[in-house]
């Protein structure tokens, strides 16, 4: 099996300097008190433990296993680990020691192969989150036990849209932990769209994330109290379920001080020859809603969460809620651009409760001839929601609870099967919140259309008593698998329903 590993173009840190985009976009943005740099990372030595010490060269990139004649194999061993930051280090949980596990880039028809190599003191596993792959091979009720090893093998389908796509645990109790703790990376599947794209655009990868920034896991339960994760009401009442931290932050979800682009404050986009920067972005948070904007002269949109529209689109901004992705292009103005984000309360109504944060800087002399794209990208293009489409069954699911939100009021229970659906189907669901937090729901397997949204999707983020309409078509595979919210505390604590699909 051919297995081509190759560093991408290094993304230097970012450092303020002149009048350049990058030190515009710094100065505003320290301005604007949004540089909450974490500053406690000291003496690593007594908690290096088992881990392996990365040097600050061999984490400012992202390595690509890329597939070649059809397959591509990756070794993932995920162990805590000191990285560097901010001329200390910080306590993660990585894959290959990397604050950004690889980018794996496929085609439709390929197979793709991952070993978890489970280095951690407790169980992990995986989850090829947004593939339409069979819940056979991407089973979610398999675990990997300590200093275990698991080979999964996803056969691609042919009808697998082109798009940005993720891995990352999946283990009941445990996926808030180490997600937050930095255990992901990006999966980008590139059909004839991505081959004519690659001659006018620099194709980069950016995983955000917001890790604790301490020294040791926060999580423990003797330090859980005190490491300030994510709640902001504070409370020290511990969870009953081994998640580690207290009942606000359970609610609210586990975030950190601030946003890493791939492991950093920031990247900066400049070595593109002149060719337009394209980025493809993951919301690898635990439970941080995002809303991208970018200064520079255009942004132009590619993709949605579930694969490619039919043309680019000119976009002010993006949301994307954990677990959602989009793919980017960002014109400079004539000093350059700087992408952030804010982040977004989950509570009520929503709204702002970060300054933006830095994600990226764009070069000024980055391409700017946008009319070299392609007018028109592969998509698919069926629409759910079309007058004559014809939908075999509707159901209503309500999203209920505060301190222990569930689905139709009933905790996960990996043994019950909780909805049962007909292959070769489509399904209208009518997804009712009783809630009153923002619940992005995600369905493993089956792609679906929200109603009033173009494109398509694995998630639908249904705000506070609020409803969404969505269309899913249960193509290909049958199985088991799962339905959840993807802010990882609630999936942990019940959050997450277990469906059928039989032939
Ligand atoms: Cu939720």
């Amino acid at each position: 099996m051919l297995v081509v590993v190759t560093k991408t173009t290094p993304l230097p840190p970012v450092r303020a300097t002149s009048s350049t985009a990058r030190g515009r976009a710094l100065t505003a943005l320290a301005a604007a008190g949004a540089l909450l740099l974490g500053g406690c990372a000291s003496d690593t030595s007594a908690d290096a433990g088992a881990g392996t010490v990365v040097s600050a060269a061999a984490s400012t990139s992202v390595e690509e296993a890329v597939s070649h004649s059809g397959q591509v194999s990756v070794t993932l061993t995920a162990a805590e680990t000191q990285l560097s930051y901010d001329g200390v280090t910080r306590w993660a949980m990585t894959y290959n020691g990397q604050a950004t596990g690889p980018t794996i880039r496929v085609h439709p028809g390929d197979t793709m192969t991952i070993t978890v190599v489970n280095h951690l003191s407790k169980p992990t596993s995986l989850h090829t989150h947004g593939l339409h792959v069979s819940p056979d091979q991407d089973n979610v009720f398999l675990t990997v036990e300590p200093g275990q090893s698991r080979t999964y093998r996803y056969d691609i389908p042919m009808d697998q849209q082109a798009g940005t796509y993720w891995y990352h645990p999946h283990v009941h109790h445990l996926t808030a932990e180490q997600v937050a703790s930095g255990l992901s990376g990006a999966i980008i599947v590139e059909d004839a769209t991505d081959t004519s794209l690659a001659r006018t655009t620099t194709d980069r990868v950016l995983v955000i994330n917001d890790p604790p920034l301490t020294r040791s896991n926060p999580w423990t339960a003797d330090e859980a109290t005190t490491s300030g994760m994510g709640s902001m009401m504070g409370g020290d009442a511990m969870m009953g379920n081994g998640s580690g931290v207290d009942m606000m932050t359970a609610m609210l979800g586990r975030s950190g001080p601030r946003l890493l682009t791939n492991g950093r404050d920031g990247v900066a986009l400049t070595d593109s020859g002149g060719t337009l920067e394209r980025v493809h972005v993951v919301n690898a948070t635990a439970s941080s809603q995002l809303r991208l904007a970018y200064d520079g002269a255009r942004m132009l949109r590619l993709s949605t969460t579930g694969g490619r529209l039919p043309t680019p689109e000119e976009v002010s901004s993006v949301d994307l809620a954990p677990g959602e992705r989009t793919e980017l292009v960002l014109v400079p103005g004539s000093n350059g651009g700087a992408l952030t984000a804010q982040r977004l309360s989950n509570e009520g109504s929503g709204g702002v409760v970060t300054n933006p944060e830095l994600i990226a800087t764009v070069a000024a002399d980055a391409g700017t001839n946008v009319s070299a794209l392609p007018r028109t990208m592969k998509a698919d293009s069926r629409d759910l929601f079309a007058s004559d489409a014809t939908v075999a069954r509707t159901r209503t699911i309500t999203l209920d609870g505060h301190m222990n939100p569930t689905i139709d009021g009933v905790p996960f229970d990996p043994n019950t099967v909780n909805l049962e659906a007909k292959l070769g189907t489509v399904e209208e669901w009518t997804i009712v919140s009783n809630s009153p937090m923002a619940h992005p729901i995600h369905l493993h397997t089956w792609p679906f259309q929200i109603q009033g949204q173009q494109g398509w999707t694995d998630m639908v983020t249904v705000p506070a008593y609020g409803t969404h309409v969505i269309r899913v078509v249960f193509d290909d595979f049958a199985g088991t698998t799962v339905l959840h919210c993807h802010i990882l505390d609630h999936e942990d604590t019940g959050m997450m329903n277990v469906i059928r699909v039989v032939a």
